[in-house]
């Protein structure tokens, strides 16, 4: 173990980069607080009474879980004081949540799914915290939408927690994308014991896979390009691409673009009939954007078939979009095919 902790290796970044002001290392110390006490919360499970259904829906329209909702308070709660923020969004919430009136403000905007893949609470599977984080104009009023309809290009950090087995924390700023692990053992049993600690830099995607990610019950109503490369890929060995692929579905993006970024993979939330009305299935500014950014960063590609998804010029701020992301060979592969190659 490196024995460097998550404050320790922002500062060398900070060191080796010269480019970290102080409240972007605050707003990153503070959402791995969060993140930390996230994961505690999890971990209680049904000793704390925290799972099960909130009995609220979200902006979405979606059913909100007891851990939704209390992730979404944390995470509003320890940004709201620190004075490094100007304002955050939630895929929870429908208006951007501007700091409170009398607390000192900062420039940086904050975007999150509190709690992505919360239908594997109650069975006890992994789930996650994605965040994004980018620079507010000039002059903006983050009580507003508009400053947060910036591209994914734009984001000056981005990551995740997921709470695995273990909790990790994973982070680009735009130089490699690295891991932390969070020592979860009692204070006092470890000096190290509460902090997240560096277990791996720079985490790369082989461009080549043999594993895939969709949700195979929406097959019917998929576009022809997604039904090709699918099709190719099930006839394995004996069809076009000459060998056989496996496949894994966590129905969390967290926990599958976390195998993608540990071993390699394609992950396809693409178009279908079913979602085509609203755009796709994942949000862009809180799964998609920061999800892209870290996967390109580890060497793979991120497309909605059509388009690179960091170039999306954002209309809304719980816009919805195709997402095809990992293995840079297969992503251009199904790229290829809606460009009808
Ligand atoms: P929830 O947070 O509502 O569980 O949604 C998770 C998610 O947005 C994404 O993390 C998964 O990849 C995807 O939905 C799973 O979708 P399916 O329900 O189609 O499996």
């Amino acid at each position: 173990m490196s024995g460097i902790t998550f404050s320790a290796w922002l500062r060398d970044a900070q060191r080796a980069h010269g480019s970290l002001p102080a409240d972007l290392i605050q707003t990153l110390e503070v959402t791995a607080d969060a993140c930390r006490r996230i994961s505690a919360a999890i971990g209680q499970g049904a000793l704390a009474g925290v799972l099960g259904a909130a009995g609220s829906a979200n902006v979405q329209g979606e059913d909100q879980k007891k851990l939704d909702v209390i992730s979404n308070d944390i995470l509003l709660d320890v940004h709201s004081s620190g004075g490094h923020l100007a304002g955050m969004a939630s895929e929870e919430m429908d208006d951007p949540f501007p700091i409170p009136d009398g607390a000192p403000r900062g420039r940086y905007l904050l975007l999150f799914d509190p709690l992505d893949g919360s239908s594997n609470i109650d069975i006890n599977v992994s789930v996650g915290t994605i965040f994004s984080v980018l620079e507010a104009p000039a002059g903006s009023n983050a009580a507003e939408v508009a400053p947060f309809l910036q591209p994914g290009t734009a984001q000056v950090a981005a990551g995740y927690a997921v709470y695995g087995p273990s909790t990790q924390l994973i982070l680009t700023l735009g130089h490699g994308v690295h891991a932390f692990t969070l020592d979860r053992r009692a204070a006092g049993e470890a000096a190290t014991a509460g902090e997240f600690i560096l277990t791996q830099e720079g985490m790369t995607i082989p461009a080549e896979t043999q594993e895939f990610a969709i949700n195979m019950s929406n097959q019917r109503f998929w576009e022809a390009p997604v039904q090709r490369y699918v099709d190719e890929l099930l006839a394995g060995k004996a069809g076009v691409r000459g060998r056989d692929f496996n496949m894994r579905w966590v129905a969390a993006m967290v926990a599958d673009v976390h195998r993608i970024l540990t071993r390699g993979g394609v992950f396809l939330y693409p178009l279908d009939s079913k979602t085509a009305a609203k755009g796709g299935k994942l949000r862009l500014m809180y799964e998609a954007n920061p999800m892209s950014w870290l996967v390109e960063q580890a060497g793979g590609a991120a497309s909605t078939g059509r388009q690179r998804i960091l170039d999306i010029a954002p209309t809304g701020l719980h816009q919805r979009v195709p997402v095809i992301l990992g293995s840079r060979a297969e992503v251009e592969r199904v790229a290829g095919y809606h460009q009808g190659e």
